[in-house]
């Protein structure tokens, strides 16, 4: 039985023509700063999003935690939406390396107000810890892959301006924000601190992330990066799936956004499930409206074919990418009617 994969767009293989790349990929040892691959790689990506600097690191979360490592100090506090990746999936990263508090707040659909967040940073108390780094998401994985516009954050990144605040975007999927909004996405990351994104996603590399930001933001990082063990001497092999990805991946993900519209506008028709979310990018979150529990829903689909990952206690996530095919979204939208 050919398995359809929708669990999420993390888990695309590498095309033969990205293995030729991979194999023939130039590399030297990056930690010496000498892997022409990383180098290039780092280079474009900076260049795309309109950074200073880049620095390629292995994973999306590992990018993540460089971030909030590189601007804040142990006993800091960090703000955050409390269904946001860094918080809520990175098994607690930033109490443990970082040394920080988390001060979650309750988002609509993935943000919180701009006076939520004004309420939420602390003044000047010897009591309290100091507010110094708010993170965003953009799509926002657990508000259904959604899109948040330039204009959308900018109150919020103005507030953290104004308060001497750092920002990070965790920009897994940047490039589907970008795409969605038929922007450059450069011009969505502009006003943070720093931005990471993942090559390994929608763009279809096999490993990698990129996190960016100034000279002397990614001059720490590297040193943060070290700390973590994530200096990966001849990472070239990798990086270069990363610059292919980068290149020509951009360009496909329209696609994976159809096909989840298509998925999408199926889930609509159907008596034992409703869409939890508007689709705006390449997940796609249904709700299950049965008498099973959702654990049970995943293991039947399964049964049936369709590899899909519970969202909670009634919902499950369908993430679009380059390896399903149009045919496919429609066997799994039968297959989710069926059972
Ligand atoms: N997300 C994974 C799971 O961890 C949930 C997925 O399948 O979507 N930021 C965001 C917004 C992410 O969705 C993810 C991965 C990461 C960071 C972490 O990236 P990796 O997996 O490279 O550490």
């Amino acid at each position: 039985m050919e398995v359809i994969d929708l669990r999420s767009d993390t888990i695309t293989r590498p095309t033969e023509k990205m293995r030729q790349v991979i194999a023939g990929a130039e590399v030297g040892d990056d930690v010496y700063g000498e892997d022409p691959s990383i180098n290039c790689l780092e280079q474009l990506a900076a260049k795309k999003l309109g950074k200073e600097k880049a620095l390629f690191v292995p994973s999306g979360t590992m990018a993540n935690q460089i971030a909030a490592m590189v601007h804040t100090s142990p006993g800091d506090e960090i703000i955050t939406e409390i269904t946001s990746h860094i918080f809520l999936y990175e098994a607690g990263g930033l109490g443990r390396l970082g040394g920080v508090q988390t001060h979650v707040l309750q988002g609509e659909r993935g943000l919180f107000s701009p006076e939520a967040l004004e309420g939420a940073i602390r003044g000047e108390n010897i009591h309290f810890p100091r507010t110094t780094l708010v993170a965003f998401e953009n799509t926002h994985n657990r508000a259904g892959g959604r899109v948040f516009s330039p204009e959308e954050l900018a109150p919020h990144l103005e507030i953290c301006r104004q308060a001497g605040i750092k920002t990070h975007l965790d920009g897994a999927r940047i490039f589907n924000a970008a795409v969605a909004l038929d922007i450059t996405p450069d011009l969505l990351v502009q006003d943070f601190d720093s931005v990471s994104f993942c090559l390994s996603k929608g763009l279809g590399a096999p490993v990698g992330s990129i996190l960016c930001g100034s000279t002397d933001f990614i001059h720490e990082a590297r040193r943060v990066r070290k700390i973590l063990g994530g200096g990966m001497r001849q990472g070239g092999i990798l990086a270069a799936a990363g610059i292919m990805a980068l290149e020509e991946a951009e360009a496909r993900l329209a696609r994976d956004h159809r096909l989840a519209r298509i998925l999408a506008e199926a889930i609509e028709k159907m008596d034992n499930f409703q869409l939890e979310f508007p689709v705006e990018s390449n997940i796609v979150v249904g709700k299950y409206l049965g008498a099973q529990k959702i654990g049970e829903v995943v293991a039947r689909l399964k049964e049936k074919g369709l590899l899909v990952n519970a969202f909670g206690p009634s919902s499950l996530r369908l993430v679009t990418h380059q390896d399903v095919k149009e045919e496919e979204v429609y066997q799994a939208a039968e297959i989710m009617g069926s059972i």
